[in-house]
């Protein structure tokens, strides 16, 4: 489930998810910036330290193209174990990126240069358990199934961890053709983002390995937060909101205030 602070982190954590995905969509846009890298890869990992420490949960970060070439994945994969981060995903794209749903064609890496981004990334993990899964653009880039299957295949030589395959189609037919004759030769990821009407259980049913619902907690706080600045503004007034927002009280639970009480009684001297 996506995150993209501290607090969205550990929502996802009390709702009952195994895993967060740090969406890079939604890390930008929760800084007002647009997913095409405008964020430097420090100002990630700033945000990744305030969701690692949010979490017991693994966090999947979303890497886009690795923020350069293979010299730029492997000091990155350092610099994220170093934060207790389970995982990161880097797509065969271009530095710097654009999302995945804007325009048709977008160029694709050569398949070696980002096979040498996979390796890189594999040799610089220090945490034996760190996954690096690949993600194949080939069907959102209007390449076609062949393609898709040749790079997946190219990636999983390199040491990828698992595939993730991307669609914006409005079903999940070429996801089903593709898990079908990639035959589970590695774990597949998906977003169904687009696709969001087929149900899960045809998903467990392909094999499919791990499926990330990519930024429903950001657009659902967009639309939250829309309404009730409308409704303040046009009120003039907080009587109709109260009812509708999340009381101080659960920010206080949520962020932990009560360790902080139990710690300054054995910390702080007595009055
Ligand atoms: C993200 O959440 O940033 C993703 C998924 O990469 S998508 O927006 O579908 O490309
Ligand atoms: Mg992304």
């Amino acid at each position: 489930m996506e995150a993209h602070d501290g607090i969205s982190a550990k929502l996802v954590q009390e709702a009952g998810f195994r895993g967060v995905w740090a969406s890079g969509l939604t890390t930008s846009a929760a800084l007002g910036l647009r997913d095409s890298n405008e964020a430097s890869w420090t100002q990630v990992l700033d945000v990744l330290e305030y969701m690692a420490d949010a979490t017991t949960l693994p966090i999947l970060v979303d890497g886009d193209t690795g923020h350069g070439n293979f010299n730029n994945v492997r000091r990155f994969v350092r610099k994220l174990c170093e934060r207790g981060i389970a995982g990161v995903c880097i797509e065969d794209k271009l530095f710097p990126k654009t999302n995945s749903f804007i325009g048709e064609a977008q160029p694709l890496a050569d398949v070696d240069e980002f096979c040498g981004r996979i390796k890189a990334g594999k040799d610089s993990q220090t945490d034996d358990d760190f996954v690096l899964v690949a993600r194949v653009e080939a069907l959102i880039s209007g390449q076609g199934m062949e393609e898709a299957l040749r790079r997946a295949e190219a990636y999983h030589r390199a040491g990828a961890d698992a595939i993730l395959i991307h669609s914006k189609k409005s079903d999940a037919a070429e996801i089903f053709e593709f898990t079908e004759r990639w035959a589970n030769r590695a774990p597949v990821v998906i977003v169904p983002t687009m696709y969001y009407a087929t149900p899960t259980d045809l998903f467990r049913q392909a094999g499919i390995s791990t499926i990330i619902w990519a930024n429903h907690l950001m657009r659902s706080s967009i639309a939250a937060m829309r309404e009730t600045a409308a409704r303040i503004h046009e009120d003039q007034s907080l009587v109709r909101v109260e009812g509708s927002v999340a009381t101080v009280k659960d920010i206080f639970r949520i962020v932990g205030n009560a360790e902080l009480e139990e710690a300054e009684r054995r910390y702080l001297p007595a009055r």
